[in-house]
């Protein structure tokens, strides 16, 4: 399994790991390797903007001597990198999840991982299947329950989910669970009644649990590179988000949509998630995120950190 994981993981982002890799090897740096990593970022999905910040840094550095070798480079790389998600705050200590995203964004398989990841932390956990639209949801989610050795309340169809996650609310409080996670319906951003909805979902959750800190996370499918940054921004004017679970970086090129996510958005990161297993997904962080772009680390899943 170990192995599993490693292989599977060796592959994130490689093609820019790869390319940095010889970069950073290079006994000499001229005018041509700083164009080539201007050209790798953007490749990577970085934008525009951060890539500027960044180039901005190597081109000084290089015009006042002090950039030499790859290893200069890299250490830049580093610390600009670092820099640009130095904004990433870490989540508060949430007690309710609300799950929001794109149909196929990976909400239900997040829903799955999250309550393993809070089950291991010798937290009760009750997941809610407020996605009552699609008539497969609640089976796909019965299964994730099962695994994730958390308890289940399903909708019934077509059941309008804001009582869903009254009832999942009542539930919640009456049996002294530690966590509540909602799996709410695939919503386009754009869908003014289904926007609405969340907003009602919302609102029941601060009625009925005012004492809890609610946590709205958006799943982000990183395949989708720069849309899914235009995705996020959009869902973040229709309603509040407080972090982005970034989903199915194993399929995914396209490591620097973090750095535009959190410069430009002022989203923090909250998770990572690749794979199909309960285990594969962590919490963000930023140093080990960097290390793992600039080739020093594995990305590995909580399990194994
Ligand atoms: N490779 C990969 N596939 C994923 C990941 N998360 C979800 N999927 C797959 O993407 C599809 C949609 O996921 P699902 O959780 O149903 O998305 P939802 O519609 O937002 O609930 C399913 O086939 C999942 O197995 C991931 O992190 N990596
Ligand atoms: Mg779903």
């Amino acid at each position: 399994m170990f192995q599993f994981i490693k292989e599977k993981l060796k592959n994130i982002y490689s093609a820019v790991t790869s390319q940095l890799q010889s970069i950073f090897e290079k006994k000499s740096i001229d005018q041509s390797t700083i164009d080539q990593i201007q050209e790798l970022l953007i490749k990577a999905d970085t934008g525009i903007a951060p890539t500027k910040k960044i180039i901005t840094h190597l081109q000084s550095a290089y015009e006042a001597g002090s950039l030499q070798e790859g290893s200069d480079v890299k250490k830049i790389l580093h610390q600009e990198l670092g820099l640009l998600l130095s904004k990433n705050k870490p989540l508060p200590q949430a007690t309710i999840f609300l799950l929001v995203g794109i149909n196929g964004s990976g909400k239900t398989t997040f829903a799955g991982k999250l309550a393993h990841f809070l089950a291991k932390q010798k937290k009760s956990c009750l997941i809610a299947a407020a996605d009552t639209f699609r008539a497969a949801a609640p089976e796909q989610l019965t299964i994730w329950a099962q695994k994730a050795g958390a308890s289940l309340i399903i909708g019934r169809p077509n059941q309008d989910p804001a009582s869903v996650t009254f009832d999942a609310c009542e539930q919640f409080k009456n049996q002294n669970f530690d966590a509540l996670i909602i799996d709410t319906a695939g919503r386009l951003q754009t869908k003014d009644s289904l926007m609405k909805e969340l907003e009602k979902i919302k609102r029941i959750i601060t009625k009925q649990l005012p004492n809890h800190i609610v946590c709205t996370l958006l799943t982000v499918d990183a395949m989708l590179g720069q849309n899914s940054f235009h995705q996020a921004q959009i869902f973040h004017q229709s309603t509040a988000l407080d972090g982005i679970v970034l989903t199915k970086i194993d399929g995914s090129a396209k490591g620097g949509i973090v750095f535009s996510i959190v410069q430009e958005l002022s989203i923090p990161i909250a998770y990572l998630s690749w794979g199909e297993h309960i285990d594969d997904m962590t919490p963000f962080n930023p140093e080990l995120y960097i290390q793992n772009l600039l080739g020093e680390v594995k990305l590995q899943s909580h399990k194994h950190q």
